[in-house]
Order: C-alpha cells, then structure tokens, then sequence
C-alpha cells in the first residue's frame, strides 16, 4: 500500500476499547457538563437499587446492587441530562427560531435542559414563557377540535411505564390507535417476527444464561458504544473460554479487543481481552445469506455424522422444520456466498461450533432489523436457534439488544398501533370507555399522513420525531403543515423548533431528578432488554422548579381535553402506585406490582418460550420458510458502481443526541462528515482516502443526495459503505421499509459515490 496522505480528524485507534480511554472520556463528560461536586454522587446513584435507572440503555444491572457499574456512555447520559447549562425564557426571547434552526444538532442540546413550560409565537418567532394551565387549556382547545385520527401520539423509549400508560389511556379515551413509537425505527422486526416464531416479541436470556454459555453469536450490533455494559459480560464469556463469533461488515474495536475497566490487572497493565474469537466482516444486507449458509452447514454435518439437530425438540415442540430443509436445500452455496460476501469455508466452521455447544446465545442489533427483510431474518435468527433446542434451556436463547431503556416495557404497557382485542377490552372493563378498535399509525405511517395532510397534530412524548425518521426533506416541511405540535422534553431539538401552526414544548423531569408529588415521593418503574420490570427513582434537585413530570404532564393534558373523563388524572398522579395498579388490572404479568417493585432488583415478566411454552396460534414454535437470501431490494451491489449504504452511531452520541463529535474506536475526531470506504472499493471509484465525495441514493425515481463527505479508508466489508446517523438520514427515502414490520432500512441503501464536483 502506498503511504496514506494525512486526513485531518482521522487517526489510526491502536488501543482496546474501554480501558482508560474510556475513563479519561468520562471525566471529560463531567468536566463539560457538572459541576464537579455534584457529578460523583449522581454517578454513583446510577443503576443502584435505590437509586435510578441509566437512561442510557436498556442492558439490565447485576442483581441491581453490584457497587459502581462503571460505563462510559452511561456517563455521558447521565451528566447531559445532569448538566448545569439551561435554555431560559431570556435566551429564547433573544434567539429566533429560524436563528435556533441554523444551529447544529449538537450545540442546541448543549445549551442545557429546558426550564419553563414555552408557547411558540409567531409574531416575533420565539417561544414564550406560559403558564401550564394555559399550555394545557389551548391544547386541549385544539385536541377537542380535532377528529382524534387526525392526531399522532409519538413515545421514545425513555418514558417510564406509568407515563407511558397515561399516555396510551389518553389516546385510547380520545379514540384512536395512532401510536407511532421509537420502536417503530428499532426494533420492530423483532416485535413482528418473534412472535411468530416463539409466541412473544422479547429476547429470552437472562443475564445468567450469559453466565452458562457455551457459545456466542453477535450479528449486527456494537455493544462497545450502545451497550457498554453488555461488554463485562463479552469479556467475561471469553475469559471462560466461550467463543464469541461475530458478524459485521465494519470492524468494531470493542468486539476485538476490551479492557474492562473493573479489572484492576487490565488496567494495571494496560492488557485487554479478545473478545470475537472470530470476526466474519459480512457484506451490509448479508446475514440471511450468512445463518442459511449457517444452516444448510448444519444440516450436511447432520446428515454425515448424526445427533446434531434436537430431533426430541423438534418433534415436540415445533412445526414446520420439513419446509425449512426444503428450502435450505433449494438455497445453493453460490448465491449465498454472493449475498453474504463469506465463502462456504468461511461458514461451515461456524455450524460446527454451533453444532459443538451444548448452549447457545445469539445476540443482535440494528445491523438485522434495519433492512428491507428484517423480520425474515429475525426468524432465521430464530430458526437457527430452535434447530437445536436453543429455548427454554439454561445457558440459551435470542438476545435482541434494545435500545431505549425502556422502549421494552412502553409496549408492554400498551404504546402500540396494533393493540390485541384482549387488551382493549381490559380498558373498558377497567374504565368503561369503549377504546377504538381500529388499527392505527406507525412512525413512518404517522409521518405519511404528516406530508399528505390528513395528520394535523402531533404530541410527542419525549424524543426527535422528525430527525430519528428517514428523508429530512419531507419530514421537516411536514412538521410545519400541523394545527399543533406538544413536545414533552427535556432539552431543546430540532423537532421543537420545526413549529407549526401552533407549538408547545413542556420540560418534564429527567430519570436522575426527585419527583415529589402530593402523595410524596415517587418512583417510576421500567422493564430491560431481559424483561426484568424495576423501579428507578431520582435525587438531583430538578433542573428546574418549573418542571414536571412525564405523569403530571400526560394527566393535565388529558383532563383538558376530556372534560367528562371518568379516569382520576390527579389522584393518579398523587401517587404513582395507583398508576401501577391500574396497570395491574388490565396488562398479564403485573401480578402484586407495588409490592414486588419494592424488591431490589424487581421482578421478571413472564417469558413463556423459557418455559418451552408458545403462545403461537399452532401452539408450536415456529420455523419459517423461503424468502430467498437477500435482505434488500435487489440492486447488484458491485456490478456498475452501486454500494450498499449502512448508518451507524458514533461513540459520542445518543441516537440524535450528539455529545461531542469523536467516534474514538474508529479513528474520528472533531468530525462526523465522513464515509467508511474498503480500500477495494475506494479504488474502484477511483478515489483515494481523503476526497471529498457526493453519495446519491441509487434507487429508481429518487433523487437523494448527500454532498461533500469526505471518503476516509476502512476495514469495512468491499461492497458496504457506512455513513453517521442522523446526517445520512437525507439518503433514506421515508418509504424504503420492511413492509412486514414498517421499520425503516437505515442499513440498506443503495448508493453511488462520485467526487464532489467542489473538490
Ligand atoms: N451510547 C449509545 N447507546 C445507545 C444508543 C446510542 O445512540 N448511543 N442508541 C440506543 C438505541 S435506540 C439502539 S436501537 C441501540 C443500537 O445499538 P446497535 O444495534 O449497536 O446500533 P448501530 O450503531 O446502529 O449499529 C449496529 C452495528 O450494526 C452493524 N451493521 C450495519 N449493517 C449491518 C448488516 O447488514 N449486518 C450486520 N451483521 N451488521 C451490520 C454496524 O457496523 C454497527 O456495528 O443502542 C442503544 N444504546
Ligand atoms: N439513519 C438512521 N436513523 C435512525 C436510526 C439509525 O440507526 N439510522 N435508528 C433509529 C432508532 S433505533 C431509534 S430508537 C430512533 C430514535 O428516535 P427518538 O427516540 O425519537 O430520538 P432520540 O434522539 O433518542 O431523542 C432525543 C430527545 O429526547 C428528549 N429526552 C431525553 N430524555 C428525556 C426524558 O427523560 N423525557 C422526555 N420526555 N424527553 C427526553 C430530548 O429532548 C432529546 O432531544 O431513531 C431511528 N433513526
Ligand atoms: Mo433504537
């Protein structure tokens, strides 16, 4: 190779991930957002068992009482929410919303948390400093004006499960089912996919299966940066000697090499662990190819040497597995070894350690569901998986990394479009409404109905609706069309600032801050990526005394809109135990609530498949069948010049948070305007590290483009490009999804990369 030329920004990462890299970054994160005294008290409160929740994300805490779990990014998302920086009504008298719209993303979240209840007006285009009483009566004026289909009910993932409750309560009172989530843009597929497989749409590990593991499969996913605690355990299962076979297109630092900052000897020594035993840098789109190659493997060891497939447990527990090898055998190695850019000899030592392990775990990310097939392929995750007996066992199962730390329980208690017959009926035994039974929007459909007009209002609780969905253009001219946008927030986006007719952002409480209400001081629960359902309670002095919480938020908007309300808003909200009875009476599994939060650690939902229960319609688990091996439309990536354009999260950001503008593990720094290229692809466009390029969407009729990114060189899958989340989301048309869950393909676009005309 010929000597690189200099990049600015761009350095080589030689060190591990974690480590004291990792420590030296969360001082840093201290330093630019606390106040110094305050910050060790609040992080040491984090994911304490009387302490709260990290609304980081959604990986569960040891028993919920191991001392200091340290964590990174955990850091960073307490101390932004923790910080002493606040937007006053003085700022905002001074600074227009079209001057606010011209900041970054980043620096309109730095200026800190929001502190009065704000009006937008239009006359002089600023928001206002309001009463709640008057937020809430105008807003409950526009509401009652409204058809109640004509109003979107958004949630992100952070909301506690009784505000989240509250806020499907209200919905459902106002009468519609238009509850577009996070969740919609996440983790859909699994909520679509698995249910059709094992009967429920959760993973169904535990952290002790972690413990007893014989053998890890990681595809799609980056826990190094998204679930940094997940990386004690990676790092524990690989000093047991557990391989951990891993399938990404980029390779990322932390899934080689990890030193676990609670290993005093790491540390001491500056060692690390090998964490991936082997690293498959599948092509973006790749990994149903990949778990057929996987599969049909499998099925050949089967055939020459026996006892390798749980023939007991397919037999009694599923249907559907002649089909499976029908198709299997239908599926040549050639296009598989095409789709997944991995040779037959590169799979079929991954179906021998399969077949080796007594107990298997398959962990995956966004790297599976953001694809145009991405709940087939979370069946075929599934499907591996039941080929031996991989359920109900200790050791073994599906492990779906979740995003918001609470995006989990938010469906359990009722955030979906979809809701089952049994749930709405609950609702009107409990409040004698009757609750629309009609279907209604998610977040892609929601926005649809934004961009043609029959959508007028919009009410977001928490979030960056507009700039977590694909497509900005349309997106943010949308926002603009409404009667009515409420944001519930606590730090000012650029979804706030696209105002419509009429806009409202009310500052709630964050996890880390007291609530106290006229009951005293309460605790919210929520419910991990492991199902496990706990309560969370902050201590910080609001940032604020004009603050609410989500609850009291929820509660004054619906008694304003619904005047003859039966539901007790206000009691409800004195005493958030009563929230959680209610919740009790109409969801499954809440049995003896209020008291079994009171346990540390809480208690587990009930998973039915850990059980070898399926509460499929057969009865059965359930194997799929067919769907080819590709995961996206079919474009030939390679042949002309199209590549395959996954976006990704940097190290410093959270979702459409940014934090800074580093990406430590992979080399970034100061920047975020960058395109991972392989060397072979780089060439192939003739272009070296360093151009600075133009990425238009390769799909027919679409005219997407992103200009000026600078190709930086790789270690990525040739073939797959990856571009930062949400800068990239110009790329992505709105209605490029998985049709089967309605999920966005973030990590599938067609793209063509040519040098700027400006270079
Ligand atoms: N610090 C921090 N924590 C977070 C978040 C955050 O933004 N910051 N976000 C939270 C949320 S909401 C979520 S959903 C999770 C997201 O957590 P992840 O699922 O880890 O999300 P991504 O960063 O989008 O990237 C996933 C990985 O998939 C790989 N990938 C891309 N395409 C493919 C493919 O086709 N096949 C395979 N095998 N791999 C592919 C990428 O290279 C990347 O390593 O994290 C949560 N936790
Ligand atoms: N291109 C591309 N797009 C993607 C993705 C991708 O991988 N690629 N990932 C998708 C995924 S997985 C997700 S989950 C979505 C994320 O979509 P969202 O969940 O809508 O976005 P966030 O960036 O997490 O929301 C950040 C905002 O939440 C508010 N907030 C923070 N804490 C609280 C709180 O405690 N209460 C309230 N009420 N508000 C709070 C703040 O105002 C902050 O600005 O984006 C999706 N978009
Ligand atoms: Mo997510």
């Amino acid at each position: 190779m010929t000597a690189r030329r200099d990049v600015p920004g761009i350095r080589k990462y030689d060190g591990p991930a974690g480590g004291w890299g990792a420590l030296r970054a969360t001082a840093q994160a201290i330093h630019l957002q606390m106040e110094k005294f305050k910050a060790p008290i609040t992080l040491m409160r984090t994911n304490q068992p009387d302490g709260f929740d990290c609304p980081g994300c959604a990986w569960p805490d040891k028993e919920h009482r191991s001392t200091f779990q340290f964590c990174e990014n955990g850091a960073k998302a307490v101390t932004w929410e923790a910080t002493s920086k606040r937007v006053r009504p003085e700022f905002l008298a001074q600074n227009t919303v079209a001057s606010l719209l011209r900041k970054s993303d980043f620096e309109l979240e730095d200026l800190g948390r929001l502190t009065h209840p704000l009006a937008y007006d239009r006359a002089t285009d600023t928001f206002r400093a309001v009463s709640w009483e008057d937020a809430f009566a105008r807003i409950g004026e526009i509401l009652r004006g409204l058809q109640p289909d004509q109003v979107e009910f958004y949630t992100s993932g952070r909301a506690s499960n009784e505000a989240a409750y509250l806020y499907q309560l209200f919905a459902r009172e106002y009468g519609t089912n238009n509850f577009p989530d996070c969740s919609n843009m996440c983790h859909e597929a699994t909520s679509v996919g698995l249910p059709q497989s094992i009967g429920i749409g959760k993973g169904t590990v535990s952290l002790d299966d972690f413990e007893k593991c014989e053998l890890i499969l990681s595809i799609g996913h980056n826990p190094g940066t998204n679930h940094p605690r997940m990386m004690g355990m990676l790092h524990e299962a690989s000093r047991r000697g557990v391989p951990i076979i891993v399938f990404n297109p980029l390779r990322e630092r932390a899934l080689e090499r990890f030193a676990d900052p609670q290993n005093l000897l790491e540390m001491a020594t500056y060692g690390s662990t090998r964490i991936a035993s082997t690293y498959y840098q599948v092509r973006a789109g790749g990994d149903a190819a990949a778990l057929k190659g996987i599969m049909k493997a499998l099925l050949a060891l089967e055939a020459q040497q026996g006892q390798v497939l749980d023939h007991a447990f397919i037999a009694a527990h599923t249907q559907g597995f002649d089909a499976l090898v029908a198709d299997l055998e239908a599926t040549g190695w050639p296009e598989i070894e095409k789709a997944s850019g991995l040779p037959r000899e590169a799979l079929e030592p991954v179906a021998l350690a399969y077949a080796r392990s007594n107990a298997t775990i398959v962990t995956y990310g966004m790297g599976v569901t953001q694809h145009n097939r991405g709940t087939a392929t979370v069946r075929l995750i599934a499907d591996l998986l039941l080929m031996r007996g991989n359920f109900g066992k200790p050791g073994a199962g599906i492990c779906p990394l979740r995003g918001h730390s609470n995006v989990q329980g938010n469906r359990t208690v009722g955030i979906t479009e979809k809701p089952s017959a049994a749930f709405l009926q609950q609702i009107e035994d409990a409040f004698g409404f009757k609750p629309p039974p009609s279907h209604g929007h998610d977040a892609v459909k929601a926005m649809q109905a934004m961009i043609d007009g029959t959508a007028k209002a919009l009410l977001c609780l928490g979030g960056n609706f507009a700039v977590a969905l694909p497509d900005p253009e349309q997106c943010f001219a949308a926002m603009a069309t409404l009667d009515l946008s409420v944001h519930v927030a606590t730090k000012l986006n650029r979804s706030h600032l696209l105002v419509g007719r009429e806009t409202y952002v009310l500052p709630c409480l964050g996890r880390t801050e007291l609530d106290m209400q006229a009951g005293g001081r309460q605790s919210i629960t929520v419910e991990d990526s492991m199902s496990m359902v706990h309560a969370s309670a902050g201590k910080l002095a609001p940032a604020s005394e004009h603050l609410r919480s989500e609850p009291a938020i929820v509660a004054g908007m619906a008694r304003a809109t619904l005047p003859g309300s039966q539901v007790p808003w206000m009691d409800l909200v004195a005493d958030y135990d009563r929230i959680r009875d209610l919740i009790e009476r109409t969801v499954p599994g809440f049995e003896n609530y209020n008291a079994r939060i009171r346990i540390p650690g809480g208690f587990r939902l009930p998973l039915p498949p850990t059980e070898r229960q399926w509460e499929t319609r057969s009865g059965k688990a359930m194997f799929s069948a067919g769907g080819g091996v590709k995961e996206d439309v079919d474009v030939d990536v390679h042949a002309g010049d199209v590549l395959r354009l996954v976006t990704i999260r940097s190290h410093d950001q959270y979702n459409t948070t940014i934090y800074a503008l580093d990406d430590r593990y992979r080399g970034v720094f100061g920047r975020r305007d960058v395109l991972f290229m392989s060397e072979a692809d780089l060439a192939a466009c003739g272009l070296e590290h360093g151009d600075l390029v133009d990425i238009e969407t390769a799909l027919p009729g679409r005219h997407l483009r992103l200009p000026n990114i600078t190709a930086i060189a790789y270690d990525i899958a040739p073939g797959s490009v990856a571009a930062y989340y949400p800068e990239a989301n110009v790329l992505v048309p709105l209605d490029y999804i998985d049709e089967e869950s309605g999920t966005p393909s973030y990590k599938s676009v067609p793209v063509r990369v040519r040098r700027s005309p400006a270079a």
